[in-house]
């Protein structure tokens, strides 16, 4: 296996390929234990390269067969074949030459889920980042970009379906029992796109004709009898082709758009042209087995992968550190799908919750990296919040600070100017630059400085002069390789608002660009003066969240009631609310920590109250005021020498407060928020439901019985209601007879739903408390745990590490030497997945010594491990740095 090389890759070594390849032949005889690929290449010397310049093709746990210089057997001394490399000497001059490598592996013992392998019996490929040199042997980076013909032959019997990318061309029957298939992609790509599939599966059939008239077949493969459940799926994906075109101008260009839903996958989905591979997760969905989330999700990541046709396909990365070029681009085009589709308002603040939650805490402890970083060791480590979440708001700032049509003008410029090429985040920003006449050259310091910034600000008012006099300053953080920093362009929106809740019209500004209700900071220090302003003003910053920055601003809590009650801007209402309830958190948990009393402020229970009770506000931003800053928020606002335990128990007094408080509110809730009629996955429906169970989750709060939770899990009648239920009982009362009646149940009745069961993991893995580890170590031995499927890793030991803050930071140390011996196992298999649920421990420096010092010894077990892969030992590293 690729153990830890220890080779950093960097960026400033850049260099072009000494061959351009110019087409890819491919031909698979699978086995699913020894599948044979022949690939034939054509390729010529670049000019200017030295005649005799080796031709040198990456390999990975590669076993070669034959090689063929121009169809004759290449000596032995003019190759040589290293783990990782091929390197051939003896080549052409100038004319074009055709390698041809053949290869045998086996496809049913490869665990990491990279290259070609098995799933549910199923033959399928991902080749993103390095994938394709399993495959054979090739020059596997993404600025080789070639046109495929792939011929696969496979058991007639076990694999009817030969798939490939672009478009079909034929096939015919072996006569042996074998058949074939050939496909031809006309689309020059990079070799990380090749996708394959073989196997036995079911198809949901549907069609597109695009605006300019061209009919497309479109495909989804899932495991036979799971067909009803992929409508959802594709009723996205025709969504999504339409606001493409509609918003981006963008259209599909070749006959067939296929997908295939596999069991076993690392991540959530991969753009392969053509032929998109998702987890199944992110494809199947009905009512009585999916959550309102899980539909969202299902959309979201549908469009994702189909907007990377254009923003990663047709114009892909130069080298992998241009990764946040098709990923920061396209996370930013599915929120915008999203926010579409759905409640703009309620969408942005989901995005920022997660981003607050996930890229904040990534950025503030060991593994911040720029969204553009100069180095790596292992790319797989890269596929990161930073690079994906932070990589869009940057994005989204790019349009913030443009505005609209000019963003556009810079987009349609980027497809015109690029289309087919492999390019850098530098050709990205100068097509807004062009499409603008604005120099972003300040602004690009959000691609290589790492850190969240952190604005400071205050006001004076000045009655006699009715002047208002902000005061701003910007700091970035240290990060590791990055000690000090220059002050950043952060595109701030904002409003003053007046006691009576309208909004100030300053005559006059000084002290820094204004674009309608952007404020454009670009110093470390600004001083900035309203003139014109009737009385002294309520600022509300960042409206929308129009940067992604931490923002310091000393505010009472009614002034926020102020801006929570009359800002324009929805998402800053939500904002409001929340900085409010995170003062109240932050206060609560060092009250619980000195075992002082926990007082929960009057005016933060009249604010929430007010809002979800407001029937003017639609129901699904009711239900986010109502679900307070988690515990990972709390901990991240603390910063430092944070004890889960405090946090824990200070929120818990903060609901119980607001749930006795508001019982009224809460029932009319619970009573108006029911829906009738058969179950419709639409976002008014989801809200509705949302409002109601944040409702029934504090009734249960202030009756302290788990009686109206065991009601409402034997009502549901839908999935979101039922694993609710099943959390509230199970959250609320661990130890009743009525959450292990629900457990069983639940259990019971979607044993054969590993999807499902998946809900029943993560729901006990994030029961808090001490003796959660002892329930995780047992389901871990239950029948339906599966130690090598990815999916079914993630919910129990992911879930656990991730979302259980006081299960699995135990004062005695015991969470953190389980994960341990949990990742220890699962690099043995699957190298990817033990990195990424490592990843759960970044942000182990700030807690307090004691769970510290455990911390620290559970990761240096890790790094003291023989054998260690390169994906888990690059994490380890940088987190011990
Ligand atoms: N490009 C995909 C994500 C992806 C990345 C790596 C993978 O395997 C290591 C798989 C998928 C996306 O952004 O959807
Ligand atoms: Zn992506």
């Amino acid at each position: 296996m690729r153990t830890n090389t220890g080779q950093i890759v960097h960026l400033e070594n850049y260099r072009p390929t000494d061959f351009v390849l110019e087409r890819v032949d491919l031909t698979f005889e699978l086995d699913p234990r020894e599948t044979k690929v022949e690939a034939r290449m054509i390729f010529h010397r670049r000019e200017g390269v030295s005649p005799s310049a080796p031709l040198v093709l990456d390999g990975d746990e590669l076993t070669m067969t034959g090689l063929l210089l121009d169809q004759v057997a290449v000596p032995g001394t003019l190759y040589e074949a290293t783990d990782d490399t091929l390197t051939i000497r003896g080549l052409p001059e100038a004319a074009p030459f055709e390698i041809t490598v053949t290869t045998a592996w086996s496809p049913e013992t490869n665990t990491k889920l990279m290259g070609l392998y098995r799933t549910s019996d199923v033959y399928c490929t991902q080749c993103e980042a390095e994938g394709f040199r399993r495959i054979t042997y090739f020059p596997d980076r993404p600025d080789v970009l070639a046109v495929y013909t792939v011929n696969i032959i496979a058991d007639k019997a076990s694999a009817p379906l030969l798939l490939s990318n672009g478009n079909y061309l034929g096939g015919a029957d072996m006569g042996d029992g074998r058949h074939f298939a050939s496909w031809f992609d006309p689309h020059p790509k990079p070799s990380y796109l090749f996708a394959l599939v073989a196997g036995d599966l079911g198809v949901v059939e549907d069609a597109f004709t695009t605006a300019s008239g061209r009919d497309v077949a479109l495909n989804i493969y899932v495991e036979h009898g799971k067909e009803p459940r992929a409508a959802y799926a594709m009723d996205a994906l025709k969504r999504s082709m339409k606001w493409d075109e509609e918003v981006f101008g963008r259209e599909y260009d070749l006959d067939i758009f296929m997908i295939v839903a596999v069991s076993d996958f690392n991540m959530g989905a991969m753009e392969n042209k053509g032929l998109n591979i998702f987890n199944d997760k992110y494809v199947l969905a009905d009512p009585e087995t999916a959550t309102d989330a899980d539909y969202a999700n299902i959309e979201a990541i549908i469009a994702h992968e189909y907007f990377h046709n254009w923003t990663g396909n047709r114009i892909t990365c130069r080298d992998w550190f241009q990764l946040c070029l098709k990923e920061g681009l396209t996370v930013y085009r599915d929120h915008e799908f999203s926010a579409d589709m759905r409640s703009r308002a309620v969408k942005r603040i989901a995005e920022v919750r997660h981003l607050k939650s996930e890229q904040f805490p990534e950025d503030a402890g060991p593994l911040a990296h720029p969204v553009r970083p100069t180095q790596y060791r292992e790319i797989n480590n890269f596929y990161t919040t930073t690079v994906y979440e932070k990589g869009s708001e940057v994005t989204r700032m790019i349009a913030t600070i443009l505005g609209r049509d000019l963003f556009k003008k810079g987009m349609d410029l980027y497809f015109e100017r690029h289309d087919g090429q492999a390019v850098t985040i530098e050709d990205f920003i100068a097509c807004f630059e062009a499409a603008s006449g604005r120099d972003l050259k300040q602004f690009s310091l959000w691609y290589h400085q790492a850190g969240t910034p952190l604005v400071t600000a205050s006001g004076t008012y000045d009655a006699a002069r009715q002047t208002y006099t902000l005061s701003l300053e910007q700091t970035v953080p240290p990060t590791p390789g990055q000690s000090s920093k220059a002050p950043m362009h952060i595109p701030l929106r904002f409003g003053l608002l007046l006691p009576d809740g309208s909004e100030a019209r300053p005559s006059a500004v000084s002290g820094a660009e204004i674009t309608g209700d952007v404020l454009h900071l670009t110093e470390r220090k600004q001083t900035v003066t309203f003139s014109g302003i009737p009385s002294e003003p309520v600022p509300s910053f960042n409206r929308g969240f129009s940067a992604p920055v931490n923002l310091h601003l000393t505010q009472s809590a009614e002034h926020r009631a102020l801006i929570a009650r009359h800002e324009t801007d929805l998402f800053a209402r939500w904002q409001a609310l929340n900085a409010m309830a995170l003062d109240n958190l932050v206060k609560a948990a060092a009250e619980a920590r000195t075992g002082q009393p926990i007082d929960c402020d009057d005016a933060l229970v009249d604010a929430l109250l007010a809002a979800a009770g407001d029937d003017r506000l639609e129901p699904a931003f009711r239900s986010q005021v109502l679900s307070l800053p988690s515990e990972t928020d709390i901990g991240r606002e603390i910063g430092s020498n944070n004890d889960p335990d405090a946090i824990y128990a200070g929120r818990q007094a903060i609901l119980a407060a607001i749930a006795t408080a508001g019982k009224d509110t809460f029932a009319r809730l619970v009573n108006e928020m029911s829906l009738s009629g058969p179950f419709r996955p639409d976002a008014d429906s989801a809200g509705r439901r949302a409002l109601r169970n944040s409702g029934l989750s504090y009734l249960v709060y202030a009756d302290g019985s788990p009686d109206k939770a065991a009601d409402a899990f034997s009502s549901a009648n839908n999935m979101t209601d039922l694993s609710q239920a099943l959390t509230l009982l199970a959250h609320r009362f661990p130890d009743a007879r009525e959450t292990a009646d629900a457990l069983a149940v639940f259990k019971k009745r979607f044993a054969d739903n590993a999807l499902v069961i998946d809900k029943w993991f993560a729901i006990q893995a994030t029961i808090p408390g001490a003796s959660t580890l002892d329930r995780v170590r047992a389901l871990m031995s239950d029948p339906l745990f599966n130690a090598s499927n990815p999916n079914r890793v993630r919910s129990l030991v992911g879930t656990f590490a991730f979302a259980n803050a006081t299960g699995f930071n135990r004062i005695d140390g015991e969470g953190y030497r389980f994960l341990a011996r949990q990742i220890l196992d699962i690099d043995t298999r699957n190298p990817q997945l033990a990195a990424r649920i490592l990843t759960s421990m970044r942000s182990w420096r700030s807690l307090e010594k004691i769970r510290a010092g455990h911390a620290r010894s559970a990761l240096e077990e890790i790094a003291r491990a023989s054998n260690l892969s390169a994906d888990v030992s690059d994490i380890v590293d940088r987190m011990l740095k």
